[in-house]
């Protein structure tokens, strides 16, 4: 196809607009408002992964390659048989804010009107729950009232539990670029740790794991006591339940926050996941709710809480109602007449009458034998649910278990017996809603490779074995449905509309341009919006779980600026992974004990434990460690973090506790280190412990540890990595402790092991380079036997990926005399792509500038 496709980022709830090229080159659309043309690491690198190794071409049943017939056949007669022996309440689909609007409508009508089950849950139980449940209490509707231009206009910015720098960078720039023009803009990141959106904010407040409800209540006694608040319906009971809140903070950042919020009339209070992913989240949202619902700052230019959303599609999943306790549309259970009207509207007799389960307890319940035919799509829950070794163990007893996904790769496809192709992002057709409620198009532009088919395809295929026809001719048709649904009859006054949607014509689907909602009439669109909204008690409480003497440690978990969850797109992408090549663990010094730096280090809880190498690091809380969700068998099996988080649950929301798990941490003593760098990846059961990344040049790398001695480690290393008609070249250091090997044929490098007896070994990173040559000199094999570069000093982590830009030649810049972020931009070009290393550049320039400040 040549021409410019418009299409809409598929990572994260920021929703920027992207342009592609007929090459595929992606670049930022000026025309989308979430964007305006900007795109962070990850949009900019989704060209590099269009073609991804390990695609899921063909159906699969039993292991083995099967026509699509054949395999919905095969899904069919699994529900079938579900049904027949355990009733609809027997099966369920697990779904995720990945898919696309029009597969999670059909995903949700073929649970509760085909299968009559409202077992249909989704990744958002982890990701959005609370947020919906605290909407839910506060305006009677999942509502965000506020739009991306408030964080712009406001005077105040309260980032909650918000990684914005590192998690919706794009909306980070907005932010900062905002400041820049109006530096009076004040910005407070309220965070246990240290993190890199820090570098805008004019106070972090260290906040203790979980007290957030205490904060926001001691500011609503606050604003109370300071005469700024208005009478709202359940303001007396929510300030008798904040009585005597007392968050643990620095007394003079606390008295600042609460000052400052008190004095300024515009102010935005966006929250995110250390809000969301706790069992107390839907309080959490509420707290914060309450303080603007209390003084009228809601619904206006700068002013309102804003729960922003992981998902490309975190959004169209509720609209559609794909999750356990919602019907579709916004409608529900609760609300006398729309069970029936949406009954009527399906002709589905069967609809569910009631909630089905949560996330967490449905793999509870297929654990207990309960679940006979699960269909999960577009997500991968042995990997990112709480508990991970339980929930595999309940993956492996479901009887039918399918699996939709666009890649192999996957630890969840791996233990599912029958596996379906889908289309992934630039095949796949459909609309996504970002979290300020605008609705855009993602477009296909590539062909759909193998066998891969759109996720409501298959399902309505499924649905049509089962005596279903949806009747539907693809995207558009959906989407219509799905607006139509909006307009039902509807006892109770509702803001979520698309009437304007229902008579939207094929070509005018195509077209459609960004959207917010609600859309009453064709060509109208939404605003921000000023629900009718109530103060809701919320009594400050404990995690569901204490630290003790035996698990003293409070175990964060989150994201890392370029991976995406389980890695299964960003993983394969060398520029990616040169951010942070291995799984590591934070922790400050104070709390390290023997443990030292770059160690391996066992991460363990009541529930399981995982091993990760130490980073010790002064940014984090003591008290707290900090380890990434990304991790999986694939990359590092021994470090996904999951198997040691609770499955603790909020009892409104049912999100769980991914924020704080208590737990220790424990040296785990390796005879042997090392790492091989090969021009394949080679298996990850090579030694106890192992880490494999991509690098430039079709190289792999791969970090090792193992208990036998290390010589026969080395012997066995070689041997994996052996090929015929190859020489070894070998260099056993007896002073150093370490072994070192190139593997050469005609002079170029195949391979190169080195191991030692402690984790200090040399730089690796240049080595990739000596894979791009066809010869290799002698100059370069003798510095690979010495360790080190010929030339030069001995290579740091990348922090420019688009330009990559190391730590080491932007220290060297300011070493040199650059002292801003422009200056460092001029001599490297650092930070001068997308933007989203800015932060780290700062907070070099902040380490330099003590000595830049001194007099010669
Ligand atoms: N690079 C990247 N970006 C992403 C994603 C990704 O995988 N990679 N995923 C997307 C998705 S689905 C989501 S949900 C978002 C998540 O976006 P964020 O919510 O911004 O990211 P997280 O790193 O999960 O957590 C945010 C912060 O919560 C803090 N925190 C932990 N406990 C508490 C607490 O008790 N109180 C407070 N106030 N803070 C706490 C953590 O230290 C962490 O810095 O990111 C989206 N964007
Ligand atoms: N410890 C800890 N755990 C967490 C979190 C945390 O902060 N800490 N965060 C939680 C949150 S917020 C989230 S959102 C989850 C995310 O966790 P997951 O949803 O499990 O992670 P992904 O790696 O995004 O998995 C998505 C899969 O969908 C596939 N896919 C993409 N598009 C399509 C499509 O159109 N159709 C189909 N069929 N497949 C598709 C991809 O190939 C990929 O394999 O993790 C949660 N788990
Ligand atoms: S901020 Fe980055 S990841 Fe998020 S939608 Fe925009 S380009 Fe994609
Ligand atoms: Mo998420």
């Amino acid at each position: 196809m040549s021409g410019v496709t418009r299409s809409t980022c598929p990572y994260c709830g920021v929703g920027c607009g992207v342009l592609v090229d007929a090459r595929g080159g992606v670049t930022g659309d000026p025309a989308h408002p979430a964007n305006q043309g900007r795109l962070c690491s990850k949009g900019t690198a989704l060209g590099e992964t269009l073609d991804q190794p390990g695609r899921l071409l063909h159906p699969e049943v039993d292991g083995k390659r099967a026509s699509w017939d054949a395999a919905l056949d095969a899904v069919a007669e699994g529900f079938r048989k579900a049904l027949a022996e355990g009733g609809p309440d027997s099966t369920a689909l697990y779904v995720s804010g990945q898919l696309l609007t029009e597969d999670y409508f059909a995903a949700n009508k073929f649970a509760k009107a085909v299968l009559g089950t409202a077992n249909i849950d989704s990744n958002s139980r982890l990701c959005m729950a609370s947020a919906v449940a605290g909407h839910k209490r506060a305006f009677g509707e999942d509502l965000v009232p506020g739009i991306y231009e408030d964080l712009e206009q406001a005077d105040l910015v309260v980032l909650v539990g918000s990684n914005l720098a590192w998690c919706h960078p794009v909306l980070f720039q907005r932010l900062v670029a905002a400041k820049a023009a109006r530096p009076s803009m004040r910005v407070v990141v309220v965070d246990p740790r240290r993190t890199a959106t820090c570098d805008v904010a004019d106070l972090h407040l260290a906040v203790v794991p979980g007290e957030d409800v205490a904060l926001f209540d001691a500011l609503l006694l606050h604003l109370h006591a300071a005469g700024l608040t208005q009478p709202a319906p359940g303001l007396e009971a929510a300030l008798a339940a904040a009585a005597g809140a007392a968050p643990r903070l620095p007394p003079a950042d606390l008295a600042r926050f609460l000052a400052w919020f008190a004095t300024t009339p515009r102010v935005v209070t966006l929250f995110s996941m250390g809000a969301n992913q706790s069992s107390a989240g839907t309080d959490k949202a509420n707290a914060i709710i309450n303080c603007h619902v209390a003084t009228g700052r809601i619904g206006l230019p700068g002013a309102g809480p804003f729960s922003i959303t992981g998902q490309p599609n975190a959004m169209g999943g509720r609209e559609v109602g794909a999750l356990s306790n919602m019907l579709a549309g916004h409608l529900d259970w609760a609300t006398p007449g729309e069970h029936a009207a949406l009954a009527e509207f399906w002709r589905a007799p069967k609809l569910a009458t009631q909630p089905g389960l949560k996330a967490v307890e449905l793999f509870q319940a297929a654990g207990a034998g309960r679940i006979g035919a699960m269909w999960v799509m577009a997500t991968n829950p042995a990997v990112s649910l709480p508990d991970a070794a339980a929930v595999r163990a309940a993956l492996k007893r479901i009887p039918m278990l399918v699996a939709s996904d666009c890649t192999r790769e996957s630890d969840t496809v791996d233990l599912a017996r029958i596996r379906l192709p889908a289309l992934g992002w630039g095949e796949k057709d459909g609309t996504v809603t970002n979290s300020e409620r605008v609705i855009s198009r993602q477009r296909g532009f590539r062909p759909w490779p193998g066998e891969a088919r759109p996720d409501w395809w298959a399902i309505s295929q499924v649905a049509q074995r089962l005596g279903w026809d949806f009747g539907w001719d693809g995207p558009a048709a959906i989407f219509r449905e799905h607006a139509a649904v909006t307009t039902l009859a509807r006892p109770a006054q509702r803001v979520f509309d698309l009437a304007g949607f229902t008579t939207l014509e094929d070509a005018g689907y195509a077209a459609l341009a960004p959207t917010r909602w609600p859309v009453p009439a064709p060509g109208v669109q939404g605003g921000r919006l000023q629900p009718m909204a109530r103060c809701v008690p919320t009594p400050p409480r404990a995690p569901a779980h204490a630290t003790s003497a035996g698990f003293p440690l409070s175990l964060l978990t989150g994201r890392l600026r370029d991976q995406w969850h389980t890695m299964t797109r960003t993983g394969g992408v060398a520029r990616l992974m040169a951010h942070v090549p291995e799984p590591l663990v934070s922790m400050h010094p104070d709390d390290a004990g023997a443990l030292a730096d770059g160690a391996l280090a066992r991460v363990e809880s009541a529930w399981g434990s995982a091993v990760l190498r130490l980073k010790l690091d002064p940014a984090m809380p003591p008290g707290s460690v900090f380890a990434p969700m990304h991790w999986t068998d694939r990359f590092a099996p021994a470090a996904r973090i999951n198997p040691a988080v609770n499955p603790a649950v909020d009892p409104i929301s049912g999100q769980p506790e991914l924020k704080h798990t208590p737990v220790r941490v424990l040296p785990v003593p390796m005879a042997w280190h090392g790492f091989v760098l090969a021009r394949r990846p080679l298996p990850t059961d090579l030694a106890e412990w192992s880490a494999r990344l991509p690098l430039a040049h079709g190289t792999w790398r791969h970090e090792l540890a193992g208990e036998e001695a290390p010589a026969v480690a080395f012997a066995r290393l070689r041997a994996a990595v052996a090929e015929p008609d190859a020489a070894w070249v070998t260099l056993d250091d007896a002073a150093a402790g370490t072994h070192r090997a190139a593997l050469l044929r005609d002079g170029r490098l195949l391979a190169v092991v080195v191991l030692g007896a402690t984790p200090a070994l040399p730089a690796r990173d240049w080595l990739a380079g000596l894979f791009a040559e066809e010869r290799i000199g002698l100059p370069a094999r003798r510095a690979l036997l010495a360790g080190r570069p010929a030339d030069g000093p001995a290579p740091t982590p990348t922090i420019c990926v688009c330009h990559g830009v190391s730590a080491g030649r932007i220290a060297a810049a300011i070493a040199g005399g650059a002292c801003s972020l422009a200056q460092v931009g001029e001599a490297t070009a650092a930070g001068t792509g997308c933007g989203s290393c800015r932060p780290e550049i700062n907070a070099l320039l902040a380490l330099a500038a003590p000595r830049v400040a001194e007099p010669a």
